[in-house]
């Protein structure tokens, strides 16, 4: 699959319900765009609420998707990313650095 006809990855992260004891299930999520870190979660805990991920994958050739220990263990750490998914979505154009605006003319401005 092509990541190029998308801009955006997003999902819902946090520890599966099916874990709800003690210290057990301490997880970090990370997200790494073409292998250079984009997104760490703060540590989850099962307590923890669900943390939405809204992340701009444009020119984006490769997504990892990374569910870290945390550093202590494996135990129980089912990490949940739900409803993940890549989708298309608008996203605000930028100012081209190469164009000087003049003053508006009829509320039009000119860039050149
Ligand atoms: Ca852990």
């Amino acid at each position: 699959m092509s990541l190029n006809q998308y801009n955006t990855f997003r999902a819902k992260i946090g520890i599966d319900d099916e874990i709800s004891y003690g210290t057990c299930g301490i997880v970090i999520f990370k997200l790494f765009k073409d292998n250079n870190l984009a997104y760490i979660s703060p540590t989850l805990y099962p307590s923890s609420a669900t943390i939405n991920v809204n992340l701009n994958i444009s020119n984006t050739d490769q997504l990892k998707l990374i569910t870290d220990t945390s550093g202590d263990n494996a135990f129980c750490d089912h990490g949940d990313w739900a409803d993940a998914k890549f989708s298309v979505e608008n996203i605000p154009p930028t100012t081209p650095s190469n164009l000087a605006g003049v003053a508006p003319i009829d509320n039009y401005y000119q860039l050149s």
